[in-house]
């Protein structure tokens, strides 16, 4: 098969030594790897200003887009209001998302193609029309097939996917986005972003034993917490990470999503070459050869890193002890050696009940490989696992090939469910049997996120997230305190066996294989092609405008809720069940922030509805002072919305009328889609006002008249007795996103410019 857009790689590299001269030269001193290809991106052309980390707002020029089926909908949905005949860079679609997990790929894909057959039409003839590549359900998840297909060192993407972080692997640069970016980007427009702060990791040794490259990102996502790395890229050098493979770089970049990170990316070396050339791109080896010094930090930069990086920490793989994160958040960090004790201490249910291998994060040829080494000699010293076991495999590439190796064939032997090419569990597309009953117990798996209910919907399911092998040998012992360095298990014949350290091809000797990749190219010119949306669909909704800003103060506004604690995007707009309804904003809207924990009363989904002093759910109360014309604020703590682009976190509380959010601190992809959907995200000045909403307050915006970039909003609070208190409030609205507020929304604002 042709490389993919070729052409258009070609003409980023040539773009390549003059835009990184000029950077060179207006910085003043040698570049890191990110900024030779955020410079080498500016939608201006050549630098001429040198930006200020972590402050500078930039317009960019992404080479590409990505979308899942679970966010493409909402993206195309606007993207079809732009008034565009055609993308203005190459887009994909991936359908993913949607497929739910239960028996096995073939059942489980038929069941899914008869349940979701109108979004996939959709979502195929939308990408038909306008020149999208679509990949059909089946074909792998997106960042598998982005990884094996589009990536390309020193290329800059955005995908409406956190996730899409994952081909820094190849040495990209690229960013998870709320739909409304990914418009502007396929609308031929400037794509804006605040210029990253840098964070370097150095690695040195070389990973041994049970240590995989999972075990890098668990160490770091323990170091930096799930907020660390917000608003800056993580670059990793240093002879540690040329001694990594490719995909195992995917893996490390795909989780710094969970420290919040903007994106993660390594320097062009040798195993992105070696994987470039087995997934069938010899070409962009020769044309990245040509201009290989720009595609990697300088030699300055690594050498010194403190003096370039804005935090930097150094970590030793030779030292590095295999981790299990969890539960219930990604950093939380525990070796191997150390989980026994921590699990006994914190109540933690020993018995693993589930192992699965899968999801964007981990399921590379390399990752089944290796942890079919464990299974394979699990079988040969007759161990019955203790735990049941599923995979889903990257891409029906990797499928094929692992299949045809005999790798696929291991782990039937144990009993394993090999489930379709697709997200499945990792975000709660598993019809896991007795969860309804909402036992506590212990899963483990290679995904990346264990938010509370994320696979299952069990608010009692303990998941750790540890790499394939550990999963396999975590599942085959049914302990989660066992650690395979140490211990044995005991075998059918009742006798002690050890598991050796896992082994595995990088990529496999006979090169990768496939009958149909799953791949549909649109039409050349698409222009006839009808996307239709059925009026009376409950999965399907064409968009009606936000209304704009009146200009005036909000006054007299409710609190719906103040949540508290975690508050992620699975707690505002619950993924699982709810996929169904992500091109449908009014049916989701039902689901909106049925998760969060009230801090009143310490429960989800109970709120006090203050037109009738009563309590109900998040929605329906919201949907009152909506019917009453009552506008209403949401508060919330640290990080809130962190984890997933979903859009629809935003544009729930905006359909239904919320005015305002405003919480302790954001995470990015969120903050940028309440602004490109006209809400207002504001942050408390001093942390410690959150403690002054009460239940029954009414609130003023006194000054939002004055809206402006830089000044602080002034909140008064009328609590139930009549007092009064007045709060400050940060806000980071540049000019022109305030446009967008006051156009009701940065789509409103677009359409406003073609008329
Ligand atoms: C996720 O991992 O949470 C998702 C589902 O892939 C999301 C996107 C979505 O909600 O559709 C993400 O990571 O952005
Ligand atoms: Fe899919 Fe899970 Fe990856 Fe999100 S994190 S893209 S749900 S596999």
């Amino acid at each position: 098969m042709a490389v993919f857009d070729l052409d258009m790689i070609k003409k980023v590299y040539a773009k390549y030594p003059e835009r990184i001269a000029a950077a060179r030269k207006i910085v003043g001193k040698p570049l890191t790897l990110a900024e030779k290809i955020l410079y080498a991106h500016l939608w201006d052309g050549n630098a001429n200003v040198s930006f200020e980390r972590g402050k500078s707002y930039v317009d960019f020029a992404p080479d590409r887009v990505a979308m899942q089926d679970a966010t493409a909908q909402m993206a195309l949905l606007q993207f079809m209001q732009a008034g565009k005949k055609r993308v203005a860079v190459p887009s994909t679609v991936h359908a993913d998302h949607l497929i739910q997990a239960k028996v096995g790929a073939s059942k489980d894909l038929q069941e899914s193609l008869n349940q979701n057959n109108e979004v996939f039409n959709f979502l195929s003839s939308i990408s038909n029309k306008y020149g999208i590549g679509f990949w059909k359900p089946g074909a792998g998840i997106i960042h598998q097939v982005v990884l094996e297909n589009y990536a390309f060192p020193g290329g800059m993407m955005i995908g409406t996917d956190s996730h899409t972080v994952n081909a820094g692997g190849l040495g990209m640069v690229a960013i998870g986005v709320g739909g409304a970016d990914a418009v502007d980007v396929m609308a031929g427009m400037a794509w804006e972003l605040k210029f990253p702060k840098l964070i370097g990791v150095k690695l040195t040794g070389k990973l041994n034993g049970w240590t995989s490259a999972k075990d890098v990102i668990l160490k770091v996502a323990d170091i930096l917490t799930v907020k660390g790395g917000t608003g800056a890229i993580v670059e990793y050098f240093g002879e540690g990470a040329l001694n990594l493979s490719c995909t195992g770089k995917g893996t490390i970049c795909n989780m710094g999503a969970e420290i919040g990170a903007t994106t993660s990316t390594f320097g062009y070396d040798e195993s992105m070459r070696r994987y470039l050339s087995a997934t069938g791109r010899q070409e962009v080896v020769e044309a990245a050869d040509a201009i290989a010094e720009h595609l990697t930090g300088d030699a300055e930069v690594y050498a010194n890193p403190s003096q370039y990086f804005d935090q930097l920490i150094e970590i030793n793989l030779s030292e590095l002890e295999p981790h299990i994160n969890g539960p219930f958040t990604p950093d939380r960090g525990t070796p191997v050696s150390k989980m026994k004790a921590e699990a006994e201490a914190n109540g933690w249910p020993l018995k693993v009940e589930w192992g699965l291998i899968g999801s964007c994060t981990n399921s590379s040829y390399e990752d089944l490989a290796r942890a079919a080494s464990i299974v394979q000699q699990a079988v040969a010293q007759g161990i019955t696992p203790k735990a049941e076991f599923g995979i889903n495999p990257g891409s029906e590439q990797v499928r094929y090939t692992a299949e045809r190796d005999g790798i696929l064939a291991d782990f039937e032997k144990m009993g394993t469910k090999i489930f379709t090419n697709a997200c499945g569990p990792c975000i709660g597309q598993w019809d896991r049997e007795g969860a309804e009953k909402q036992e506590k117990n212990t899963i483990v798996h290679s995904f990346n996120r264990n938010f509370s209910k994320r696979a299952d919907g069990n608010p009692n399911t303990h998941a750790f997230v540890t790499s394939p092998e550990m999963v396999a040998a975590l599942a085959i012992s049914g302990n989660l305190g066992f650690n395979p360095i140490t211990d044995t298990i005991t075998n059918d014949k009742g006798e002690q066996v050890k598991l050796n350290a896992p082994v595995g091809d990088e990529l496999p000797k006979r090169g990768f294989d496939v009958e149909d990749n799953g791949y549909q190219a649109p039409a050349e010119d698409g222009s006839n092609v009808v996307v239709a949306v059925a009026p009376d669909s409950s999965r399907l909704q064409l968009l009606e405008n936000f209304p704009a800003w009146d200009g005036k103060n909000i006054e007299n506004a409710k609190l719906l809720i103040k949540a508290k604690g975690k508050c992620t995007t699975d707690h505002i707009s619950m993924a699982g069940p709810w996929l169904r309804y992500r091109g449908h904003l009014d049916n989701i809207s039902n689901n909106m922030l049925i998760g969060a924990e009230n801090a009143f009363n310490g429960k989800a989904n109970e709120v006090k509805n203050q037109l009738t002093g009563g309590y109900g759910e998040v929605p329906a109360v919201q949907r009152a002072y909506k019917a009453a014309g009552v506008p209403s604020i949401v508060v919330g703590d640290h990080n809130y919305g962190e984890g997933s682009s979903r859009e629809h976190a935003a544009m729930e509380p905006r359909h239904l009328g919320v005015r305002a959010v405003i919480v302790k601190s954001f995470a990015r992809i969120h903050e940028t889609n309440l602004k490109k959907q006209g809400m207002l995200g504001l942050t408390f000045a001093n942390d410690a006002d959150y403690d002054k909403i009460q239940e029954d307050d009414t609130f003023n915006f006194v000054d939002l008249v004055d809206f402006a970039p830089g000044k602080q909003l002034t909140l008064e609070i009328i609590h139930a007795n009549d007092t009064k208190e007045s709060i400050k409030l940060n806000h980071t609205y540049n000019d022109s996103q305030i446009e967008w507020f006051k156009a009701g929304s940065a789509l409103n604002l677009i359409k406003m410019m073609q008329n």
